[in-house]
C-alpha cells in the first residue's frame, strides 16, 4: 500500500517535547512519512522556562512551498501547531491554497485554562479562526473554542447540550469535523467530542481523569489524532487511538511528574500506539 505523507508545521522547541519533536516520532511511528516544517527554533518551550532563544524560520515558509510545488510533490495530509505569529498563520493559509488535495488539521494552539499563551491577543484568536475555517479537523480545548467563538470559557460545570452546541457553532467556521479536547462531564472521566458537520453525527471517547497537567499533552493528542485520520481511520477510532495515547502517555509519567513536569514519555507509549492501528 502507497505510504501516506504528511506535512506538519510548527516550532522545533529544542527541549521540552512538545511541538515537532513529538509530533514527528509520533507520526512515524504510525507508519506516516513526515516533512516537517520548522516555523521557528527555540531552547525550550515557553511554558515554565524563562529567557529561552528564539529564532523566527518564517522568510523560508514561502520558499520551502515553491519549491516543493516546483518539484511536483504531492501530500495526503497536513497538520499545523504552534505558530507564534498572524504572518506565520497567513503562509500556513498560502501552503492550504497550494495543496488543495491534502486533508488538513489544524490545533489552534494558543491559549489553555481561560488564558492566552504570552506571545498571543485576541486578534491572533480571531486570525486562527479564520484558519480553521479552511481545514477539514479542527482541534481546539475548551479556551480555544471560546476565544475563537468570542464566548465566555466555562471551565466546568456544563453538560453535553452545551458541548454539542459548541462543536456545531465551531463547525459554523467552515471546517468538516470540530474536535474538543479536555472533555470532563463526569468528574472521574476525561476525553474528547467530535462533530462532523457533513453527516451531523457526533463521536466521543472517555478514558480515566488524571488531575495532572503536563505540558505538550495537546500536541501528542493531535499528533496522534492527525495520524490516525491520515490513515484513513474513521473519526470514532481516531479518537479512540488519540485518547488512549496520550491517557497512557501522562500514566507513563506519573511516576517520575516531579523532574518530568515539562512534558510526558511518550516514547514508551509508542509500542501501544502501533498495536492501537491494528
Ligand atoms: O505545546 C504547545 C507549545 C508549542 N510550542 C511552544 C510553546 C507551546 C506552549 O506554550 O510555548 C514554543
Amino acid at each position: 500500500m502507497k505510504q501516506k505523507r504528511i506535512v506538519t508545521i510548527q516550532d522545533l522547541s529544542c527541549f521540552g517535547k512538545c511541538s515537532l519533536t513529538v509530533a514527528h516520532p509520533i507520526m512515524s511511528a504510525m507508519g506516516l512519512e513526515v516533512c516537517p516544517v520548522p516555523t521557528a527554533i527555540l531552547s525550550t518551550h515557553t511554558a515554565g522556562f524563562k529567557d529561552w532563544t528564539f529564532r523566527d524560520l518564517a522568510a523560508d515558509l514561502p520558499a520551502i512551498a515553491a519549491h516543493w510545488k516546483s518539484q511536483g510533490l504531492t501530500f495526503d495530509g497536513f497538520s499545523t501547531g504552534y505558530l507564534g505569529s498572524q504572518e506565520m498563520i497567513g503562509m500556513v493559509a498560502d501552503y492550504f491554497r497550494l495543496f488543495p488535495g491534502a486533508v488538513k488539521i489544524v490545533d489552534p494552539v494558543f491559549a489553555d485554562n481561560g488564558r492566552l499563551y504570552p506571545a498571543f491577543d485576541g486578534a491572533y484568536a480571531a486570525g486562527m479562526a479564520k484558519l480553521c475555517g479552511m481545514a477539514d479537523v479542527i482541534v481546539p480545548n475548551l479556551t480555544e473554542a471560546s476565544f475563537m467563538l468570542g464566548e465566555e470559557y466555562v471551565p466546568s460545570g456544563y453538560d453535553e447540550a452545551y458541548i454539542h452546541g459548541l462543536l456545531r457553532r465551531l463547525a459554523a467556521l467552515g471546517c468538516r469535523v470540530a474536535v474538543v479536547t479536555g472533555v470532563v462531564y463526569d468528574p472521574a472521566r476525561q476525553g474528547a467530542v467530535a462533530y462532523d458537520a457533513a453527516s451531523g453525527t457526533f463521536f466521543q471517547y472517555f478514558r480515566e481523569n488524571i488531575d495532572v497537567s503536563f505540558h505538550g499533552t495537546g500536541d501528542v493528542f493531535t499528533s496522534a489524532l492527525a495520524g490516525a485520520v491520515v490513515l484513513g481511520k474513521s473519526m470514532q477510532d481516531a479518537l479512540r487511538i488519540a485518547v488512549d495515547y496520550t491517557v497512557d502517555c501522562i500514566q507513563a509519567t506519573m511516576p517520575d511528574r516531579q523532574e518530568h513536569w515539562y512534558g510526558v514519555k511518550f516514547e514508551s507509549c509508542l509500542p501501544g500506539l502501533i498495536r492501537s492501528l491494528a
